[in-house]
């Protein structure tokens, strides 16, 4: 017993990496892509704490090529020169206010870690870069880290081109480029050590986990072994021995020979067929229902729940890069979208993350939105803009601030509310029209059909009135929405007709009246 006790011990000690390290009953993540240090800052203490938001993921922090042509693209971040703090969201002054003022109202921060290549082949030499150090591409010549020649893979990749020319090869996927981005040799202990440098630079400001990007192109081994390297949480707001939190962005939708599951053991993985397959249901494509979503989770064939990270959209894939596909909802489409978001904080699967945008000109020729690469609402200095916040709590300067949406923001509360709550009460009409609840504290309802919704269901919950978080909110003891009953018996009675602004209620007994 005692020998199973210290195993016990020993193994809940390697099992941070998987737990987001939230403070207790705020179970989000939302994602601010883009947006600036100090409007992150201010964000956290003026809406996400009071709102229950459990962390941000930030866009990369390091330093990065600026790209012209395109006129400073989004994904220039995704493009290395150097692990200094400085980028189009601010400088490492900004960067640890930042994490210090949101872990003072206790919220997390995450570090998108670009790791697994510095800039293009084709970026050139020169200093321009966000912080103006020198580099030279053409020469695998990074001084400001340092990495040199022998720092990557070009001896290791055997394609013609040099590129990740089949997804069905893992070598290349590994050791070759991806988009001929400069692949760094992970298997040489100098890397890993200059990775996990910068790692703890962030893990000691206060930074409570890591999205590691493109991890489908690094060997599972050579993630661990920089993870190894890392330092515990800082002591200044996470007890002590605490790891940072890991979720490996690899795209697996299945049809590729390397899979999520080969990651585990460093930490989560992002589970990308989620929202591909929450897009398609919820636009009723392909003969799909809602009713389906009975067994969502893992009975969809995706990943275990407590390795999942999932999205109903991310910054790639909104815009048609990565995959997902055409099935993924936006904020474009805002009404699916709304509906999109709220089964998903609704349900237990998986560490929820929320996405927070820019609106940019999308424009399709051919099918293609030819401003894919078009990058946050700038200055002609190009600048960031702040965000601004309007009378009615909506952002301007082109930010949507979909968190700050009411339904969105509710359901993020909801979650919160039943977290640690059962999945129970399913009911649906063999089609469309879907319900479930969390337990005796949370139940939410769904008319995605084309024909009105009247029906007696079990909600679980504890007699009462209750307020409609998605119409309005509980205000004051006032229910700003609309109401339902809940009888003795647990039942109530819930209308949705088919124009309605949207289409599903939920309810929780944080807002009864
Ligand atoms: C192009 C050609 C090359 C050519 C080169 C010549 O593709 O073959 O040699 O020009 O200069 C940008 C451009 C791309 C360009 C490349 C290098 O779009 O056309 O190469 O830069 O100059 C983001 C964007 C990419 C962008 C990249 C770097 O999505 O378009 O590339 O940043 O700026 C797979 C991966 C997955 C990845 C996903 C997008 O498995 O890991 O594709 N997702 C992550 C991030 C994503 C980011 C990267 C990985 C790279 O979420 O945002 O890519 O860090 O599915
Ligand atoms: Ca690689």
């Amino acid at each position: 017993m005692r020998i199973l006790l210290l195993v016990l011990a020993a193994a809940g000690l390697c099992w941070g990496q998987y737990n987001p390290n939230t403070v207790p009953k705020r179970t989000s993540i939302v994602h601010l892509f883009e947006w600036r240090w100090q409007d992150i800052a201010e964000e956290c203490e003026r809406y996400l704490a009071p709102n229950g938001f459990g962390g941000v993921q930030v866009s990369p922090p390091n330093e990065n090529l600026v790209i012209t042509s395109p006129n400073r693209p989004w994904w220039e971040r995704y493009q290395p020169i150097s692990y200094k703090i400085c980028s189009r969201s601010g400088n490492e002054e900004q960067f640890k206010d930042m994490v210090k003022r949101c872990n003072d109202v206790g919220v997390r921060i995450y570090v998108d870690a670009v790791v697994n290549h510095m800039c293009g082949a084709a970026g050139g030499s020169g200093t321009h870069s966000t912080c103006g150090s020198y580099f030279n591409a053409g020469n695998r010549d990074f001084p400001a880290v340092p990495y040199s020649g022998w720092d990557f893979n070009d001896g290791k990749c055997h394609t013609g081109s040099g590129e990740i020319e089949s997804y069905n090869d893992i070598y290349q996927v590994r050791d070759c480029r991806l988009s001929s981005l400069l692949d760094l040799a992970l298997e040489k202990d100098y890397v890993r050590s200059t990775i996990a440098e910068y790692m703890n630079r962030l893990i000691d400001m206060g930074v409570a986990g890591f999205r590691i990007d493109a991890a489908k192109h690094m060997w599972p081994g050579d993630i661990r072994a920089f993870l190894d390297k890392l330092h515990n949480l800082n002591t200044q707001w996470f007890s002590e021995g605490t790891k940072p939190f890991i979720y490996q962005e690899v795209i697996d939708l299945g049809g590729e020979p390397i899979k999520g599951s080969e990651y585990f053991g460093n930490g989560r993985v992002t589970e990308f067929k989620y929202g591909a397959k929450l897009g398609t249901v919820i636009r009723k494509w392909n003969g799909e229902k809602m009713a389906y979503l009975k067994n969502w989770g893992e009975g969809w064939g995706f990943v275990p729940s407590d390795r999942a990270l999932v999205f109903v959209d991310n910054h790639d894939n909104q815009r048609g890069h990565g995959a997902g596909g055409a099935s993924i909802l936006t904020f474009w489409d805002a009404r699916l979208y709304k509906m999109a978001v709220g089964f998903m904080l609704a349900h237990p699967y998986g560490v929820t993350r929320v996405m927070s945008s820019f609106r940019w000109p999308r424009y399709f020729e051919n099918g293609k939105d030819v401003n894919d690469w078009v990058g946050p609402p700038s200055n002609s200095d190009g600048s960031t803009k702040s965000v601004t916040i309007n009378p009615d709590t909506t952002c301007g300067n082109d930010w949507v601030c979909e968190h700050r949406w009411r339904q969105i923001r509710n359901m993020v509360i909801f979650r919160n509310v039943v977290d640690g709550e059962p999945f129970s009460n399913w009911w649906d009409n063999g089609s469309n029209q879907v319900a479930f609840g969390r337990g005796n504290k949370g139940f939410i309802i769904f008319n995605n059909d084309d024909w009105n919704m009247n029906v007696y269901v079990q909600t679980g919950l504890p007699a009462g009135t209750y307020c409609d978080v998605i119409s309005g909110q509980k205000e004051n003891n006032r229910c700003t929405g609309k109401q339902v009953f809940v009888s003795g018996d647990g039942m109530a009675n819930f209308q949705i007709n088919t124009d309605a602004e949207d289409p599903f209620i939920a309810i929780h007994v944080d807002a009864k009246l």
